[in-house]
């Protein structure tokens, strides 16, 4: 393990343990716990999810932030708490971290977005993180600039994200020309086309297309050998037998995003509303939905940090 490791950083014995042997290791983030699903399945999928990545030979380390630490690697009671919470969690993006730590905001405890799991998973030494789905460009932004510090981050950041592509509440298309200016590659596993989180489709395509672990693992070691020291997507399909009927998404989409207008709902609160009104609206089909791809991502995840220690990390 590294000597300069932050001393804001409080790793778990078992993840520490696993890193200084060079074994594989996968982060997750929380604000998929506390504002990404409903309690109680937000917190039996977040350990759901945690049994996966070992049962494919990698250890999880869950990200939040907990009375004023950065953690890595959270147990089940920590996990319960946040999604317990629920949205009454503080919802900790980069801004948020010193604010947190100060112990000036929510008392110190927040859940991670993709980009705070991502800087704290650099500092841990982990570098490869499973989520469902990654924040972007929301339609619009040409007036309201909303565009997630998600982005931002996979420019910056040295860690692989694998998700099921972009949810169809953000604009697809813009979201692809931030992520091509900053120099983010965005790979699609075993597909030539851009998944769009609940459907495995969507009118864009991949950078590359990778159909095996051992090549992701390759362009993961070629990007930090090249000195790039920003993250790449690992745009992974809903399994098939979980994709939602286009017309359905669509519908409920439309819909939420009509609402937001309608409420002037914006800045952070923008997207966990538009996720609870898209999961309202269409039921438990979409939790259904939700919860499988997690899992396939949490499982490919594995397979791909097995296949990057094997790589020598
Ligand atoms: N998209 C989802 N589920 C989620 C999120 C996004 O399908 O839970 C969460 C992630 O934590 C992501 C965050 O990092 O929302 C992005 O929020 P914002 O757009 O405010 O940056
Ligand atoms: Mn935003």
């Amino acid at each position: 393990m590294s000597p300069t490791l932050n001393p804001l950083l409080d790793i778990h014995p078992e993840v520490a343990e696993a890193l200084a042997a060079g074994r594989p290791v996968v982060a997750l983030e929380s604000t998929i716990i506390s504002h990404g699903m409903p309690w109680p399945d937000n917190a039996r999928t977040a350990l759901a999810v945690q049994a996966e990545v070992r049962a494919h030979g990698a250890v999880p380390a869950t990200i939040a932030v907990i009375d004023g630490r950065l953690k890595a690697g959270l147990d089940a009671a920590q996990i319960e708490r946040l999604g317990q919470a629920g949205q009454a969690t503080a919802k900790a993006s980069r801004r948020d971290l010193p604010l947190l730590v100060a112990g000036v905001m929510a008392g110190g405890t927040g859940a991670t977005t993709v980009a705070a799991t991502m800087i704290i998973a650099a500092l841990a030494g982990i570098r490869i993180f499973a989520t469902g789905g990654i924040g972007g460009v929301h339609r619009g932004a040409e007036t309201s600039l909303d565009i997630s510090a998600d982005l931002q981050e996979l420019a910056r950041t040295p860690v692989a994200v694998v998700c099921a592509g972009i949810k169809s509440i953000l604009d697809l298309g813009l979201t692809l020309e931030y992520l091509e200016t900053h120099g983010v590659p965005v790979i699609g596993y075993g597909t030539d086309r851009l998944p769009a989180f609940y459907s495995r489709d969507s009118a864009f395509g991949v950078d590359a297309r990778l159909d095996s672990p051992a090549q992701v693992a390759a362009v993961m070691q070629a990007q930090w050998a090249l000195g790039l020291r920003s993250g790449l997507v690992v745009a992974n399909p809903v399994p098939a037998e979980h994709a939602m009927p286009r017309e359905t998404i669509d519908a409920a989409i439309t819909q939420a995003l009509a609402e937001a207008q309608a409420q002037g709902v914006a800045g952070k609160a923008a997207t966990p509303f538009l996720l609870a009104r898209v999961s309202a609206l269409t039921g438990g089909q979409s939790l259904a939905s939700n919860i499988a791809l997690i899992l396939a991502n949490a499982r490919l995840a594995a397979q791909v940090a097995v296949a990057h220690a094997a790589a020598g990390g």
